[in-house]
């Protein structure tokens, strides 16, 4: 697209080369300014939204019916859905390297959340900036080090704070009071409206902290679907056998969920005593006296009544479940709230038609599967990702996508989208064809790789490939065990079919694909033995 555009704009040239020199130096500017408005005007912008920890299972568009996300759903109902989004690498730093990238974690260097981020390798918005789109970065990065590629940039620090939040603006850092998805969203309208320069194309991303752990309602939400009981999924009381490194996790709603830290259980008599209640006192105390009067009004009846029930075993199991799902979903209403609140401005300042609306999370969540909240495994419901998306200049309104696509398309589908070149580097496939029905072929198999141990939540470093009916999983490092799932009969993957005779064949194509995959994306044994080396030495403060 840019060739074809200066080509053009030399035959312009050319044909006025016989003309005086005055008029003709008045017809090249005029026709320069024509050309530049004409090809901004031809550029689309992109609003980039995502959030942090968002379940696929908590967006009324997958139809679980957990929940209600009016706004999230316009844009599929307006677009696309697309069912088999997954990420590389299911957690929150080293999947926003992926997408800033387009290469998977061991070539982008982020593979943990630990190691640092190099800022000074390529990502789409420095291309789309060196191009003459205007880029803003707002809301949470969890990339050390002050955003490159980005006119304006306002961040959260690490993981943020639900409440009185600090942000980073353009590498100053300052506190507001209020609500953090809130406070994101004026910060993104305010972009919008007040500080990018209205002729030129924008790249917005606009990236919430929500819902991501310890799941702190905004006031307003205190009290939604108080009346609902939630029922856990069906293998919610797992007993992972045949699954070891699922076994060895650290991330059970009943065993490891803090009554404090993560379900409120704050009282003032301070006889609920856990391991995490002081870190959870210091994210209460950033509350203002208003604050905390509707916070206690809400959840000291709660406390009272759980003191009062005594419960325990299968019973504070589904007790800590509903506790869980309802702080969790509460967050989601707000930035549910938020996207509506953009694609309003979107449409109400005639921008509606020519920006591409993305909605997406780092990674999906646990929302009782196997008895977990968080992520990291990669089992469906933390490898997946929601991806919705609206253009509607491109997309037919209401299209369904099934094939295999990953956070590492979003960089090289960004730069289709805006006439750019795609860099020969990077490693993921624009889906702009493939949203429209035109795709001619697209991959069969996905890869993933997992780093992040010993560590939080104690899930053990893998791999493996995914294709659309089968799942490969390698576990190594302390351990070295084999998964093997057949997705269309055992979608909840409770059954490690590795050893099944009858499966001989599926696990001989599923070692070729991974090796496959492996090549192609060049990923190595010995890379993960260099990785591993790298993180060792960081988590002991040696590098
Ligand atoms: C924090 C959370 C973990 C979570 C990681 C990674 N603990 O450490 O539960 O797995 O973030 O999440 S918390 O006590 O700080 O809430 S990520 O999305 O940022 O990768
Ligand atoms: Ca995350």
């Amino acid at each position: 697209m840019t060739n074809t555009k200066s080509k053009n704009k030399n035959k312009v040239i050319h044909q006025f080369i016989n003309l005086t020199f005055f008029s003709a130096v008045v017809i090249m500017l005029a026709s320069c300014k024509e050309k530049k408005e004409t090809s901004n005007n031809n550029k689309p912008n992109i609003v980039f939204i995502m959030s942090d920890d968002h379940a696929f299972q908590a967006i009324s568009a997958y139809g679980h019916g957990l929940n209600q996300t009016p706004n999230i759903d316009r844009i599929a109902t307006e677009g696309a859905i697309f069912n088999r989004g997954f990420v590389t690498n299911s957690i929150c730093a080293p999947s926003r390297a992926v997408m800033l990238t387009g290469k998977h974690s061991h070539i982008n260097g982020k593979v943990d959340n630990v190691s640092p981020f190099n800022w000074d390798q390529d990502n789409f918005a420095k291309t789309l900036q060196k191009n003459g789109y205007q880029t803003a970065m707002i809301g949470k990065i969890h990339l050390d080090g002050l955003p490159q590629g980005f006119d304006y940039s306002n961040v959260l620090p690490g993981q943020g704070q639900y409440y009185a939040p600090e942000f980073i603006e353009n590498g100053i850092k300052k506190t507001y009071p209020g609500y953090i998805t809130k406070v994101t969203t004026d910060i993104a309208l305010d972009w919008l409206e007040n500080k990018r320069e209205k002729d030129k194309p924008f790249l917005m991303l606009y990236h919430q902290k929500a819902p991501h752990r310890t799941w702190m309602p905004e006031e307003k939400y205190f009290t939604l679907m108080d009346d609902v009981t939630f029922d856990p999924p069906a293998n919610f009381f797992d007993d992972y056998e045949g699954r070891p490194a699922a076994a060895a996790h650290e991330m059970g709603i009943y065993e490891h969920m803090d009554l404090v830290y993560d379900l409120k259980m704050l009282d003032k008599e301070g006889e609920i005593k856990t391991r995490y209640r002081g870190m959870f006192q210091k994210k209460y105390d950033r509350m203002t006296d208003e604050q905390k009067v509707a916070w206690d009004a809400y959840y000291d009846p709660i406390i009272a009544d759980f003191k009062a029930k005594k419960l325990e075993g299968k019973e504070l199991a589904l007790w800590k479940y509903n506790r869980y799902m309802h702080d969790y979903l509460r967050t989601i209403q707000s930035v549910d709230d938020g996207v509506g609140e953009v694609l309003d401005y979107l449409k109400e300042n005639g921008l509606e038609e020519n920006t591409i609306v993305v909605y997406t999370s780092d990674q999906g969540f646990y929302l009782g599967e196997h008895g977990w909240f968080d992520k990291r495994f990669m089992y469906e419901e933390s490898f997946r990702t929601p991806i919705l998306v609206k253009y509607p200049k491109e997309i037919k309104p209401g299209t369904v996508v099934d094939e295999l696509v990953q956070n590492l398309d979003f960089a090289p589908t960004f730069l289709d989208y805006a006439g750019v070149d795609i860099p020969e580097d990077i490693q993921g496939e624009s889906f702009r064809k493939l949203v429209k029905g035109e795709a001619s072929e697209w991959r069969d198999a996905i890869y993933y790789t997992y780093y992040e141990f010993p560590g939080e939540h104690h899930v053990k470093r893998h791999y493996g490939v995914r294709t659309n009916r089968y799942k490969l999983i390698h576990f190594y490092y302390d351990i070295d065990t084999w998964e093997l799932y057949d997705l269309e009969k055992d979608p909840s993957e409770m059954q490690n079919v590795y050893n099944d005779e009858n499966y001989a064949d599926v696990k001989d194509r599923m070692h070729k694909h991974l090796k496959e995959l492996r090549l192609k994306y060049k990923d190595s044994d010995s890379l993960n033995q260099q990785h591993l080396k790298r993180y060792l030495n960081f988590k002991q403060g040696k590098h």
